[in-house]
């Protein structure tokens, strides 16, 4: 474990950045880091954070937005130390040279895929939920208070889709008890950050769902929304995000495919499993990727092109596992 006070100890000027298109966990992160810092070191060293857009429920929720640059402008020709979080360095977009050109980089993550670190001080753990989780588990508790915990809070919950996903571990729940003592109104932030939706989104998810199929038994389901039918809404790509979760959590289904029309036979195509099906694997064949139960890819072909193809090498990995299946139940039968 690192000591993120004695790293940054003799340092005059902090930068703090995460990934392009930054979620709950990379902004909640970058702006807890930030004020536990001010908090730890006072107003003499200078700290900024680096961010894109946010959500606007992240934006009404996360506190420490004062610290943002949000133009990525500086007139710190090299920062002392800079925090990479949440991501590897050359995700960073554009705050990456700042980071690059730091006398110290510092990266604390939890993407399997940046298991060696980007920086000199490296505090990578895949097996953690969230790199909210990682922060907290190197902040000393009495520059803590109650902005820091929230948002390194909203973090948590956005990485462990409110403590339900896989990642979430007892040590998880141990941390996110510790931040909800600190007194914020945790029910209504999981009820912004997590469930809320505008009307327009309502109104496309009702319509994904109405429209949706069962196939495979009822093992798979698929739902699509075409251009059209988004025009008519008034509904953009970001309001298409959760569809798929929807689908997937159909009584039955191992598997749930969500495809929106980008432009005439392009798709934008997200893929859910419970586990049965390596959804990453499917998402690879046509270019894409993610994780073993959520993953995505964009495709150039027909709605029934791409489902054809699609339920194919779904079909094939259901088969192979009831196979599997079948032959450990004979092997305990014996
Ligand atoms: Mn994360």
């Amino acid at each position: 474990m690192i000591n993120i006070l004695e790293e940054v100890q003799d340092c005059k000027t902090i930068g703090i950045s995460g990934h392009v298109r930054p979620d709950g966990d990379c902004a909640g992160s970058c702006l807890a880091m930030a004020q536990y810092l001010r908090n730890a070191l006072g107003d003499k060293v200078r700290i900024d954070v680096f961010l894109g857009d946010i959500s606007d429920s992240l934006c009404r929720c996360l506190t420490g937005q004062d610290f943002v640059r949000w133009d990525y402008a500086t007139d710190v020709a090299s920062y002392d130390a800079f925090l990479c979080l949440d991501c590897e360095g050359t995700r960073l977009g554009d705050s990456m040279d700042y980071f690059y050109k730091a006398a110290k980089r510092i990266n604390i993550d939890h993407h399997q895929s940046n298991a060696k670190g980007s920086g000199q001080v490296n505090w990578v753990i895949p097996e953690a939920s969230s790199t909210c989780e990682l922060c907290y588990r190197v902040m000393d508790e009495q520059y803590i208070d109650k902005n820091v915990a929230l948002d390194l809070y909203i973090g948590i919950v956005t990485d462990t889709g409110l403590f339900q996903y896989s990642n979430t571990a007892p040590l998880t729940m141990e941390i996110a008890g510790k931040l909800m003592s600190y007194g914020f109104d945790h029910s209504d932030i999981a009820r912004q950050v997590f469930f809320e939706k505008n009307y327009i989104q309502q109104q496309i998810l009702g319509r994904a769902l109405l429209e949706s199929i069962l196939f495979m038994d009822g093992r798979c389901i698929v739902s699509m929304i075409d251009r059209k039918t988004m025009q008519f809404y008034r509904a953009l790509s970001k309001d298409m995000d959760g569809i798929v979760s929807q689908l997937n959590s159909t009584t039955g289904v191992s598997c749930a495919i969500f495809m929106y029309e980008m432009e005439p036979l392009t798709y934008k195509v997200s893929l859910r499993s419970n586990g049965d099906v390596d959804v990453a694997k499917v998402a690879e064949r046509f270019g894409g990727g993610g994780h073993a139960r959520a993953a995505g890819c964009t495709v150039n072909a027909s709605y029934h092109d791409i489902i054809n193809n699609m339920s194919a090498l779904i079909e094939e990995q259901l088969q192979a596992k009831d196979a599997a299946d079948a032959a450990a139940k004979e092997g305990a039968d014996d």
